[in-house]
């Protein structure tokens, strides 16, 4: 029996079936990702921001005005560029629809900006509708430094390296502009259905 299941099957439950991008494995544990050091911010000293495209600030929580925003329980997989996926991962967060409003006419994209400097790119469609989350809780504990807490971007549609950690705004933008990775040879939208990983796929 054992010679005839295909090698990629072996051991995976039916409810995984489908739900493993091209190029994935399944991943048990929740491995870190981070290029440079891990900030740590002073929670009196968070805010997170939303700029509209000609950089003026729209909207701003400190970190009490933020955890006083309406909070939604959030079941996803997530799909990590450098293969590996991990289903029925469970946040709390906040939705992205919640923070920015009505946008001005014309916002196509938004930039993700961080402590430490990081940035990734996305459409504006990709953070509307229920598809994004500032994320602070991770299996109901605080997100811890390492997976980007106090908070984090949570956009489980793309590929992990969206979900800017240590996320600290968005700015709204009537242009694309690539972020960290996206002008270091990974793709520009990040679908992992697609296999978009490298700039050219
Ligand atoms: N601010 C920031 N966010 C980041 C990164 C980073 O280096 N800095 N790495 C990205 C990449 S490449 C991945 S795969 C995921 C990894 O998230 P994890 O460390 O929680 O697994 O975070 C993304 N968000
Ligand atoms: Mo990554």
């Amino acid at each position: 029996m054992d010679g005839i299941v295909s090698r990629g099957f072996r051991g995976r439950r039916p409810e995984e079936a489908g739900r493993i991008p091209p190029g994935q494995y399944l991943e048990r544990d929740f491995p870190v990702l981070t290029a440079g050091p891990t900030p740590r911010r002073d929670l009196a000293r968070w805010d997170f921001r939303v700029l509209g495209p000609d950089g003026a600030e729209t909207g701003r929580w400190t970190w009490a005005e933020f955890g006083l925003l309406p909070h939604e329980d959030i079941t996803c997989d997530i799909h990590c560029v450098t293969r590996w996926s991990k289903l029925d991962t469970h946040w709390r967060g906040v939705a992205v629809d919640a923070l920015l409003g009505t946008p001005p006419g014309g916002v196509t994209h938004v930039i993700a900006f961080c402590d430490g400097g990081y940035t990734t790119n996305l459409p504006f469609e990709a953070v509307q509708g229920g598809r994004a989350w500032i994320a602070d809780t991770y299996e109901g504990q605080p997100l811890s430094p390492e997976h980007g807490g106090p908070a984090r971007l949570l956009v489980p549609a793309l590929y992990l390296w969206k979900s800017a950690k240590w996320v600290r705004g968005l700015r709204l933008a009537f242009r694309d502009a690539p972020g960290f990775w996206e002008t270091r040879g990974y793709h520009n939208h990040g679908d992992p259905w697609k296999e978009q990983r490298y700039t050219d796929d």
